[in-house]
């Protein structure tokens, strides 16, 4: 089975794009921090993965691909034989209208009101008000498309609902759930695609939470090595240092929590372990994540 390693941010609207089809899948995948508050996303190692330094981006068994959209296209292409989210015509058409008629001022009216505020900016209400007008408009016409099908792209949940919720989710968390009330089948579609598991999960600050405290643990393993490593060397100090593959070391100045081969062996072990448990006790887990999510449906 494939192992997807992807390098970006949870709170990244790109990221979770990309994070809730791994998700859907039950793919397996190692999640690199590259944290776009600490401008990770423009060191020249991550520009090596990312040529415009923004993330996301992962490498997929030897292939290395960027944007997003792309990447929803390329992961589910790969697996449809788990379960066909990949789709056809449709799928591109509405992949494209989120893209270039959705995401426009959902984009606009989440930086202002959201993202500036994390950075201890005022929103500019004019620009907020202009691309409300504007959403309003995308809305009609995702409504009447919404009338005579469930999803957006036709009968089933494919790549092209996953690419809508990173930004669905922020807007409702700016309080702007009357804009989407306001037309039926809109809020209907919402309310099915934000309420499943995998979604559920990725939005959920539980999933930040937990990422995080992987991170303590490879840091405490880190430690541990290097404790082991240092008792080692003082034993034998006459012998020759290892060297480490050139990806290595990139990976080594990056990302601080993959270290070694036996770091990221052992990464894989936790993600492994994780996945169990995770699998076992992913219906409870859920519900509990549901009922703290904030969004009031
Ligand atoms: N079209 C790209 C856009 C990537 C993008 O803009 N990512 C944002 C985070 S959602 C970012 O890295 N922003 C930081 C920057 O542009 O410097 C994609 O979909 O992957």
């Amino acid at each position: 089975m494939v192992v997807v390693d992807l390098y970006g941010d949870s709170r990244s609207t790109c990221t979770q794009r990309v994070l809730i089809l791994l998700e859907e899948l039950q793919l397996k995948y190692n999640l690199n921090k590259i944290d776009i508050l600490k401008n990770e996303h423009k060191t020249s190692e991550f520009v090596t993965l990312q040529p415009f330094g923004k993330i996301p981006a992962m490498k997929y068994d030897d292939r290395v691909v960027f944007e997003s959209r792309s990447m929803l296209r390329y992961i589910s292409r790969n697996n449809v034989d788990i379960k066909d989210l990949y789709g056809g015509t449709d799928v591109d058409i509405w992949l494209e209208a989120e893209s270039q008629n959705f995401y426009p001022p959902a984009n606009a009216i989440v930086y202002e009101k959201l993202f500036k505020k994390w950075s201890g900016n005022k929103p500019d209400l004019d620009i907020v008000n202009k691309n409300l007008e504007e959403l309003d408009k995308v809305l009609n016409v995702y409504d009447q498309r919404l009338s005579l099908v469930p999803f957006i792209a036709g009968e089933e949940f494919t790549i092209a609902d996953i690419s809508h919720i990173p930004y669905i989710n922020y807007l409702l968390k700016c309080g702007y759930k009357q804009i989407f009330k306001k037309y039926t089948n809109v809020y209907r579609w919402i309310k099915k695609i934000i309420k499943r598991e995998s979604v559920q999960y990725v939005l959920s600050e539980e999933f930040g939470k937990q990422e995080e405290s992987e991170k303590q643990e490879q840091i405490k393993n880190e430690s541990i090595k290097s404790d082991i490593r240092k008792h080692n060397s003082v034993k034998s100090l006459e012998k020759p240092v290892k060297s480490e593959s050139t990806e290595k070391i990139i990976v080594k100045q990056n990302y601080s929590d993959t270290s070694s081969s036996e770091q990221i062996e052992s990464r894989k072990n936790v993600r492994n372990k994780k996945d169990k448990d995770n699998s076992k006790s992913r219906n409870v887990k859920s519900k509990e994540i549901h009922q703290k999510l904030k969004l009031k449906l």
